[in-house]
């Protein structure tokens, strides 16, 4: 086994002073890594180093040098785009060319924040009284704690950092216990960007030890989490006792909605891909699909015949395109949904774990079940693996109602020809995210975030610097 990883604090590589967590590869079982358990201490140095940069200049750093660094840095990441698709494929399980994808999207990121970077401006505003000028500036909040999963790491450390350091902010990160070496990998490329020491900072660990350290530290600022609904109702309530800024970036159980006058063939093919893809560990998985009564039977076929065209397996092959699931306890959820199911639903495909040369790994192929009623467990609950809910509908009411009928809201779709249906349908869910026509279409550009359990404020796009920065109104009364 090698040396245990290393936190990245002021700039500089150090070593844990806490214990190791063995940090696992899915695909075999096979440990991969010791990851340092930041302790309390270690958390307070990087956050104090990050306070120290924003006080040493980085508050003042124009809007031009934060555009220049960010600029360079998605150009590392493109670079480096292999090397961390290699990485994630071996931390995650997720299928490399995917993984490669994933760090070429997340450097566009990084570029379109880049461009916002010195386009962040307030307003001048009429008020009623003479003689006034009143302005708004839009200021950064301060110290960002970035709280990370593992299911997409790279992007989702980006989409943190990406928009707060746009806006002048300094942040320290904290990945996944699952799957550390990505971010970590990300740091080297920070500081070959050349970002100030305690700009960017990373503290691994586990979320009871590491991770709360951080969100209850005083000198953190904001807070922005993506992970577990749970995990979110814990952070949210500390940051709401300490009167702190959150973002929260939560589950899904998002509904996709098939009319029988779609495109059948390609809403069939593109409801597996949006249920599958990433072995269904994805929070904006279309983890239900709503299927009208009158092509319902049919339908399934060809959802059937097209998750049965997935590959499963080792995430280097190029050829496959469902990974395992990232560690033995989801693979044990994740089939208990499909048991619990069972007596009153059909498994019309996959459904157990994968043998042979993959039984060392938590592999799963594409599940389909049908016959699921909308209160059972599995339409319910986040199952986060590939794992598809057949649910039919009779009209377009019943449909809506249905998709609303979830705690969670993140993302929704309408397969039609009908334009007004797709517009109605598109207004009446209660989803942060439509897709008409389409599945998994993310931008840099466009805001992401959930409605209810599905989170709070909205990453990407023009909202996401609204996280970010503090808006000041100034009231100058002149003589
Ligand atoms: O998430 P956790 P886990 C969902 C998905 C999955 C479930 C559990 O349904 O089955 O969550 O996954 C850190 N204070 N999603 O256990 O625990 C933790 O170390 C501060 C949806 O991996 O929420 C990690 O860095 N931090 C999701 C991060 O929180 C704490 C992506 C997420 O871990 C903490 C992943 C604490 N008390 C899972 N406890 C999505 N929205 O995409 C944990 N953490």
């Amino acid at each position: 086994m090698t040396e245990a990883t290393k936190h990245f604090i002021g700039g500089d590589w150090r070593a844990g002073a806490g214990p190791t967590f063995t940090v696992l590869n899915p695909s075999t079982g096979a440990p991969i890594a010791e990851m340092a358990i930041g302790t309390p201490e270690e958390v307070d140095e990087a956050v104090r180093a990050a306070r120290a940069a924003l006080d040493g200049g980085w508050a003042d750093s124009t809007g031009s040098e934060r555009r220049k660094l960010l600029l360079r840095l998605a150009a590392l990441v493109a670079e480096e785009a292999a090397d961390l698709g290699r990485i994630t494929a071996e931390d995650v399980g997720m299928p490399q060319v995917f993984a490669f994808g994933e760090a070429l999207f997340s450097a566009e990121y990084l570029e379109y924040f880049a461009g916002w970077a010195d386009k962040i401006q307030g307003d001048t505003i009429p008020v009623q009284a003479p003689r006034v000028l009143d302005y708004t500036l839009r200021e950064p909040v301060g110290v960002v704690a970035a709280i990370v999963p593992w299911n997409a790491p790279t992007s989702l450390t980006l989409w943190k950092m990406a928009p707060a350091l746009a806006a002048g902010n300094a942040i320290v990160v904290k990945p996944s216990e699952h799957a550390p070496l990505v971010p970590l990998r990300l740091m080297d490329l920070v500081a070959r960007a050349g970002f100030p020491p305690g700009v960017v900072g990373c503290v691994t660990g586990t979320g009871p030890e590491t991770g709360r350290a951080l969100v209850e530290h005083p000198g953190v600022d904001k807070i922005a989490f993506t992970g577990g609904t749970e995990t979110g109702r814990e952070v949210a309530s500390t940051a709401g006792r300490l009167l702190k800024r959150v973002s929260l970036e939560l589950g899904g159980k998002s509904a996709n909605i098939v009319f029988a006058d779609a495109d059948l063939d390609a809403a069939a093919s593109q409801a597996c891909v949006a249920c599958f893809l990433g072995s269904g560990q994805q929070c904006i998985a279309g983890s239900r699909l709503l299927v009208e009564a009158s092509i319902h039977d049919e339908f399934c076929e060809r959802a059937v015949a097209a998750a049965r065209g997935f590959i499963t397996g080792d995430p280097m092959d190029p050829s496959v395109q469902l990974g395992p699931l990232i560690s033995a306890r989801q693979l044990d959820r994740v089939l208990a949904f499909v048991e619990e199911a069972r007596p009153e639903a059909t498994v019309a495909l996959g459904g157990a774990r994968l043998g042979g040369d993959l039984a060392r790994g938590y592999f799963v192929p594409p599940t389909v079940v049908t016959g699921v009623r909308n209160d059972m467990p599995i339409a319910r609950e986040e199952i986060f693996g590939p794992v598809l809910s057949v649910i039919p509908f009779r009209d377009e009411a019943e449909a809506i109602q249905i998709a609303n009928d979830s705690p969670y809201g993140l993302a929704g779709g309408v397969w039609t020809n009908d334009l007004s249906r797709a517009h109605a349908v598109a207004r009446a869910l209660k989803a942060g995210t439509v897709w008409v026509n389409s599945w998994l279409a993310v931008n840099p550009s466009t805001p992401f975030g959930g409605y209810k359990s599905s989170g709070v404020g909205r990453e990407g796009g023009r909202e996401a610097l609204g996280l970010y920065t503090e808006v000041k109104n100034v009231y100058v009364q002149m003589r």
